[in-house]
């Protein structure tokens, strides 16, 4: 199978230049490696929320759900729960995921669902044409804050290592191949694996020279993947807000059983409760 194969013909109306055309590309040349090393193509599955990116469930020819706006993870969580043999890959906005289902988000990182989400961050609602989103920047002068908002924003890489996320990284629509390997790298962690995009959209918030003056790769043979204070570091070196350079690639890494592991765990025939606790609490410390 070659990768234009997974492309539908859905009319595509994302703006011309938006940095969601650079992230189907990578996930479709993912999923078609994928299926390349006999994964088959049906076990394959795609939930989107509701705003531009939620098109990519039209868009790319996979099984595909259409979440409601900010229910993406409940979603996926639900269909690899009820059948973990899926890969289940979920595709949110900033708006989306950070906003009406953050609490969604930490609850997949606590429990460790195994899920790759990847958030395109175009740190606005631009389905909605341009309103300021939980990483907009202090100032952002939005549709409903023509005078700038006047709040911080959340540092999402942050607070997916803080919550327990076990794979943590971020990419940029404008570095396709390291989007590549980084929505691989995902797919293959065994756990809740977090993707931040950030994503150019060209119509409402276009900060393509300011990415591409300020990302720099984290230096994947030294940088200590599985130690949480040095992802911590290394998130905060960009809050969202202030001129400073701005790390890509993985932050952090850890393996520990999955939440339908530890489900199917408490419930195979003759398991006994408190063994199985004891168990558990042994795996993850
Ligand atoms: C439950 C619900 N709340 C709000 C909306 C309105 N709505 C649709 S898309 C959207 C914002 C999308 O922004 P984001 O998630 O960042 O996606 P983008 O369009 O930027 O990809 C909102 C608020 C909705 N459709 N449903
Ligand atoms: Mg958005």
């Amino acid at each position: 199978m070659k990768p234009v194969d997974l492309v539908t013909r859905a009319p595509n109306t994302w703006c011309p230049g938006c940095g969601n055309f650079a992230i189907q590309h990578a996930l479709k040349d993912v999923v078609s490696g994928l299926v390349e090393e006999g994964t088959p193509l049906e076990r394959v599955v795609l939930v989107t929320g509701i705003g531009c990116h939620g098109k990519m469930a039209d868009y790319l020819g996979v099984n595909s759900f259409y979440a409601i706006h900010g229910r993406t993870l409940p979603v996926a969580t639900g269909i690899k729960v009820a059948n973990p043999d899926l890969v289940v890959i979920a595709c949110a906005g900033d708006g989306d995921c950070y906003g009406e289902g953050l609490e969604h988000l930490l609850f997949a990182a606590k429990r460790n669902v195994d899920v790759t989400l990847l958030v395109h961050d175009n740190r606005v609602y631009g389905l909605t044409t341009g309103q300021y989103t939980p990483t907009s920047p202090l100032g952002f002068p939005g549709r409903s804050t023509p005078r700038g908002t006047p709040e911080y924003p959340i540092n999402p890489v942050e607070l997916m290592i803080a919550g327990g996320a076990s794979w943590v990284g971020r990419g940029y629509s404008r570095r396709l191949p390291q989007l590549r390997g980084l929505i691989r790298g995902g797919i293959r962690h065994r756990g809740f694996s977090f993707l931040e995009v950030l994503q150019v959209c060209a119509t409402f918030y276009n900060r393509t020279e300011y990415y591409d003056g300020h990302v720099y790769d984290l230096d994947t043979g030294s940088f200590p993947a599985g130690e949480v204070d040095a992802a911590l570091a290394a998130a905060r070196e960009w809050d969202y807000s202030r001129d400073a350079r701005i790390p890509l690639g993985v932050f952090y890494e850890a393996v520990f059983p999955t939440f339908e592991e530890r489900l199917a765990e408490q419930r195979a025939p003759g398991a006994d409760p408190a063994e199985v606790m004891r168990k558990l609490f042994r795996d993850r410390t």
